[in-house]
């Protein structure tokens, strides 16, 4: 059986991004291939979060993948934090990481503009995210468009290690959903839906209620035309939303354009919001039941065991094939 994995900085209030991109592939995925997910903590700090509300939102992220209905008998679930290896191992493959390559990675060139003094972590973190993925020798990696420079840093950090060093890690692919790979901010579509945005009007969040999604997409900015047509360059608000409604109906983007020929926007966005309440909806219900459930803590306990019994099998590897040992 074929591994994947993938994970969540839990920076903030997830959004319909994170769920598009990357929560609902890993629901479809989960019967067909070995799972692991895991909630990057150690990556949300690379900008600074205030500790209270970083601790709940680390719950809150378990509590909504269960709610969307991940199966912990299925999918391992586990905390970054609570496997100390994937820091350790971090630091061997940083130390065969050029500094040339690190500086290519565009989020960082992004986030670092938005952060004055930002830290040296948000220049390293593409490296721990190459620990957390190639420690499990994983075939896939499930994300959004925005994480694919990141997946490919990771491959090129295994392939060199592996010539250097030996056999020691499997090379990774990216699984990228055809409409969901970026779901864009709905009041500026030309950037990416983000949970860290300061305006929330563009951003769905996952635990909205229903009357603010509906606002929210009754407002999202359009085009002066008034046809439901796919183009992302010329009409990337309408496309977003069609990417939206794709991701949350199942019918195709042909099915779309088809459905709502002659028919207006307001039309069209009623739709939307009707489909992407009706699964918002259900999983907010489900999430307050998990937040506060000790089955959430024994899930999580078990995650932290298994994956750092993994985790300390792969250290171990990298360590000897480095020199590191007596
Ligand atoms: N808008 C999006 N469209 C599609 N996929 C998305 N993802 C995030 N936003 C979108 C995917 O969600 C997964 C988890 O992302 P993350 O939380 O680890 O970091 P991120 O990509 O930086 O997400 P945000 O929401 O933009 O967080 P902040 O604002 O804190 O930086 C990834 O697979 C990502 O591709």
């Amino acid at each position: 059986m074929e591994t994947i994995i993938t994970g969540i900085q839990p920076s903030g209030n997830l959004t319909l991004g994170n769920y598009i991109g990357a929560i609902k592939q890993m629901v479809n995925y989960q019967n067909d291939y070995k799972t692991y997910m895991f909630i990057a903590d150690m990556h949300a700090i690379t900008v600074y979060q205030d500790p209270e509300r970083l601790h709940k939102n680390i719950r809150e992220v378990v509590a909504l993948y269960l709610a969307c209905g991940i199966d912990p008998k299925k999918v391992t679930i586990f905390i970054q934090s609570e496997n100390p290896y994937h820091a350790n191992v971090s630091w061997m493959l940083e130390c065969v990481t050029p500094h040339g390559e690190l500086s290519r990675m565009t989020q960082f060139k992004d986030k670092s503009s938005k952060h004055l003094n930002f830290n040296a972590g948000l220049f390293t973190y593409p490296i721990l995210m190459a620990a957390d993925i190639l420690i499990y020798d994983v075939d896939y990696v499930p994300i959004g468009i925005d994480q694919k420079q990141h997946v490919e840093l990771a491959r090129n950090i295994a392939e060199r290690f592996n010539k250097k060093y030996g056999e020691t890690f499997k090379i990774p692919d990216v699984k990228i959903s055809k409409t969901g790979k970026k779901i864009l901010d709905l009041q500026d579509p030309t950037k990416k839906m983000s949970k860290s945005e300061n305006n929330p009007k563009g951003v769905i969040y996952m635990l909205d209620d229903e009357d603010v999604i509906r606002k929210k997409i009754m407002s999202a900015t359009t085009d002066s035309e008034c046809e439901i047509k796919y183009d992302e360059e010329n009409k990337p608000g309408i496309s977003n939303l069609m990417n939206i409604c794709s991701s949350m109906s199942g019918l195709d983007i042909l099915d779309i354009e088809k459905k709502f020929k002659g028919k207006n926007y307001g039309e069209f966005k009623t739709f939307v919001a009707d489909v992407v309440i009706k699964e918002l909806i259900k999983i907010k219900e489900k999430y307050l039941e998990y937040l506060n459930s000790p089955e959430l803590d024994k899930i999580l306990e078990d995650g932290a065991k298994i994956t750092t019994e993994i985790a300390k099998k792969k250290y171990l590897l990298v360590k000897e094939r480095l020199g590191l040992y007596r």
